[in-house]
């Protein structure tokens, strides 16, 4: 069979910006699954930064290959427009974005430029191009936009009232996306993901922080947690559900905009405490604003044991006394540095529509995102523990 043709009938091909991201690399992983020709568009780093999808790359002079990266930039519409051009999908998915809150605040031009005009750059190429009945395109719309919220829980209806420039610039890439729809006739969907997470999640969201915290601190790697605000409160799903809502809202008759949600809401501090109990510790928070701390409470040591050593009874790792965690130790405490300048205190989505016209059905609970994510996070502190015993040195990455 050849790269092109599946079943003798052209394979359908799609264009993925963010292809690098945590979206990015499990909705190509699906599309591949699916038989798509996936192009991806990259940026132009100092360094590697494909680490999310070095498993899907095969080497270009190969038969049947059917994985293509590009170098691009949303800030860059001659380069959008060409690659647009040199692909021509017939779905392009829009997940590239500066997509970090805070960082937003810090660089509020330069979100504005990617988030919002980059959308607007995206949709100006498929009309440059007179693609407009071709091709059908994704937007990646957020419950940010929800901010300060108007209802409780979310839905499509439900007011915009952003609080970050984030929100403000994925607001205009929502509403442009709307236009691009109503004014030229294109196959245009927003959806409206609420926050979904998974092993791969950027290190500086507050879940994957908080897992890899607690697999460094339980390897010995690392006394402390230092977080911000614990009180607020997510409708947090997992990212591999949420890719699969991307493609269904593509493959519909008519574009329309979707909630795309768990419809179950935890604090930070619900989410702090369930990550502890997966390494078997006991956490309670004592205190209360920027003093507020987690102590060990009580420590299964059985369970904290399989922690370290990996569930096939590994090497043993061997920590001075018991490491950090010891019942009374304190292991989280707050850094005002990480609270907001205006947060959105809580979010939470009603997904029927998606349920209803999409048949959308998220497959992972709560519990088992928690679990998937320290599992992994302690796969890799128990790798830096082994390097480190045997006098390597390990990546010691900061924010
Ligand atoms: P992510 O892990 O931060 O990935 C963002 C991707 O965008 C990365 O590939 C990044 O490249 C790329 N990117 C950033 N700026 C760019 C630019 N100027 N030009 C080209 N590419 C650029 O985000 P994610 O969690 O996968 O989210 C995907 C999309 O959904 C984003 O638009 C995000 O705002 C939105 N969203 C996410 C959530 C969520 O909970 N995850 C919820 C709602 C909406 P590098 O790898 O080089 O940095
Ligand atoms: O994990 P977060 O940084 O995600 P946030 O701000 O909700 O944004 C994510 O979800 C959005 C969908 O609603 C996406 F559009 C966006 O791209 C991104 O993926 O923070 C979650 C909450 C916030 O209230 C924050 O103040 O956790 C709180 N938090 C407490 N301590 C912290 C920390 N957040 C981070 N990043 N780091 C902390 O130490």
């Amino acid at each position: 069979m050849t790269a092109d043709l599946m079943g003798g009938t052209p394979r359908p091909k799609a264009l993925v910006t963010g292809i690098t991201g945590q979206d990015g690399a499990y909705l190509a992983e699906l599309l591949l699954e699916k038989g798509y020709v996936v192009h991806g568009v990259k940026r132009r780093a100092s360094s590697f930064n494909t680490e999310r999808v070095d498993h899907l790359y095969v080497d270009p002079h190969q038969e049947g290959v059917r994985f293509f990266m590009h170098y691009g930039d949303m800030t860059d519409a001659t380069n959008l427009i060409r690659i647009v051009q040199e692909t021509r999908p017939r779905e392009i998915y829009n997940l590239a974005a500066q997509s970090h809150v805070q960082v937003s605040f810090e660089t509020p031009e330069y979100t504005a430029n990617s988030d919002a005009l980059g959308t607007l750059r995206l949709l100006e190429a498929i009309r440059i191009l007179g693609l407009e009945r071709e091709v059908r395109f994704y937007q990646a719309s957020t419950s940010e936009m929800y901010g300060l919220v108007q209802e409780v829980p979310q839905r499509e209806t439900t007011p915009f009232y952003p609080r970050s420039p984030y929100g403000a610039a994925k607001l205009y890439g929502y509403w442009i996306t709307v236009n691009y729809r109503e004014a030229y006739g294109l196959h245009a969907s927003n959806g409206i993901l609420f926050n979904h997470e998974s092993a791969i999640r950027g290190e500086t969201f507050v879940t994957r922080k908080v897992t890899r915290a607690v697999a460094r601190i339980a390897l010995g790697l690392q006394d402390t947690l230092w977080i911000g605000n614990l009180d607020s409160r997510r409708d947090w799903g997992h990212a591999r559900d949420y890719v699969r809502a991307m493609h269904l809202m593509l493959q519909q008759d008519e574009p329309d905009d979707y909630v795309i949600a768990s419809g179950e809401q935890r604090s930070v501090r619900e989410f702090v405490l369930a990550a502890f109990a997966e390494v078997g510790v006991r956490l309670v928070f004592k205190g209360e604003g920027a003093d507020e701390v987690g102590v060990v409470d009580a420590v299964d040591l059985e369970r904290l044991t399989v922690a370290r050593s990996g569930e096939e009874g590994g090497r043993h790792v061997p920590i001075d006394g018991e490491g950090p965690i010891v019942p009374g130790a304190v292991v989280v405490r707050v850094d005002p540095r990480y609270f907001r300048p205006t947060e959105v205190a809580s979010l939470l989505g009603d997904a029927s529509k998606a349920r209803r016209v999409l048949g959308w059905e998220p497959a992972h609970t709560f519990a088992q995102l928690v679990s998937e994510m320290v599992a992994h996070d302690l796969a890799e502190a128990r790798r830096d523990e082994l390097l480190r015993s045997g006098g390597f040195t390990t990546r010691n990455s900061h924010e």
